[in-house]
């Protein structure tokens, strides 16, 4: 290492994204390898994302992190698994302008700073973890000079939370379950990229920005324990879901991608119904948005609108086009009307895509 008071900084931004056939279930807790494919949609950055700096520097005595400014530990399993992953592959980095030069075997000795920072709420259930690891993962591949694929990367990414190996890529994203029990086939894929059915639009109906009560992690641990629907869903629903899902993007089908996300994110719910002792993420707000959709598509004839939401109350709204989401968004302004006390707390309206 040339000089000892340098500081090398990246940063970098990572979008959440919302999964239209849900992951719910590991089989190996360590890896995190889950019981089966899942598909999502990346979302827009300027909304819902994770802006991460990693700082390296021989003044640094130990690895530290700050998530939205507060400082929290690095103890334990995952960031540990993405920090040595990446340290593994890390390799030798020139910078001629700030004089700074560190060899391959300098990493080993070397500490890094954290600081992540999400422009919405942590843990409430908007896939926060998701662009939070991806984030993190990518920052410190870049800081680090780490010459792998996104493929590969979205594997270490899985190491910290599984979604978030689906946030390495925009657009449309399918991780691979995989069979190797070192997970090394578990990987993210792009199936479209964010140009693909672009006139989509995402609406997202914020119900509660409170941390939910049941973990991702820990709900699944259950669910996996307890659940018969879990097993059913895992080997007979999924496999044959994956295929008409892909089907369904690759053609533009709104129709069936709608039919396909209501009935995925209704059968998620029903396993944590159907795990002992029952978990509950969506509350009478959620169900009421499901209701509205729903009569709202069947008065059509054809489906304007698909819902879906995961571990927690939160509505994720994709409308079929633009005059589909400001009519959609007329009706929660009708039903919820800002400032009458209902639970929900305000919308956040973006067009999908774009890493
Ligand atoms: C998903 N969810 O596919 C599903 C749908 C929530 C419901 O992935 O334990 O934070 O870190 O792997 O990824 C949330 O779980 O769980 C999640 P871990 P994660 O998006």
């Amino acid at each position: 290492m040339v000089g000892q008071k340098w500081v090398r900084l990246v940063t970098a931004q990572t979008p959440t994204n919302i999964a239209v056939i849900k992951y719910w279930g590991k089989r190996d807790e360590t890896l995190i390898l889950p019981v089966n494919d899942s598909i999502s949609v990346t979302l827009d950055p300027n909304h819902l994302c994770t802006t991460t700096t990693v700082a390296v520097s021989p003044a640094f005595d130990r690895d530290r992190m700050w998530l939205n400014g507060k400082e929290i530990s690095l103890v334990g399993g995952r960031y540990q698994n993405c920090l040595r992953e990446i340290r593994k592959r890390a390799t030798d980095v020139e910078d001629k302008e700030k004089g700074i030069k560190i060899a391959k075997n300098d990493w080993e000795n070397l500490h890094v700073h954290i600081a992540s920072h999400n422009n919405f709420p942590t843990a409430a259930g908007l896939a926060s973890s998701a662009a939070g690891f991806a984030c993190l993962v990518f920052a410190l591949a870049k800081l680090m000079n780490v010459r792998e694929d996104e493929g590969k990367l979205s594997s270490i990414a899985r190491q910290g939370s599984g979604s978030a190996c689906r946030s390495l890529y925009g657009g449309f994203v399918k991780w691979i379950m995989g069979n190797n029990e070192d997970g090394s086939d578990s990987l993210a894929v792009q199936l479209a990229d964010e140009k693909h059915w672009d006139d989509l639009v995402i609406l997202i109906a914020v119900v509660s920005s409170r941390q939910k009560e049941t973990s991702s992690t820990s709900g699944m641990r259950e669910s996996v324990e307890t659940s018969l629907l879990l097993k059913h869903r895992a080997q007979e629903i999924v496999p044959k879901r994956v295929v008409q899902m892909e089907e369904a993007i690759k053609n533009k089908d709104f129709p069936s991608f709608a039919s396909l996300t209501c009935a995925d994110s209704n059968q998620f719910h029903a396993i944590c119904l159907d795990t002992s002792p029952p978990i509950f993420y969506m509350n009478d707000t959620s169900h009421k948005i499901i209701s509205i959709v729903e009569k709202w598509n069947r008065a059509e004839g054809t489906p304007q609108v698909a819902y879906t939401f995961d571990a927690g109350p939160n509505a994720v709204l994709i409308a079929h086009d633009r005059k589909a989401a400001s009519e959609l968004l007329k009706r929660l302004l009708f039903y919820f009307p800002p400032g009458a006390g209902t639970d929900l707390n305000s919308y956040v309206i973006g067009d999908k895509s774009i890493l």
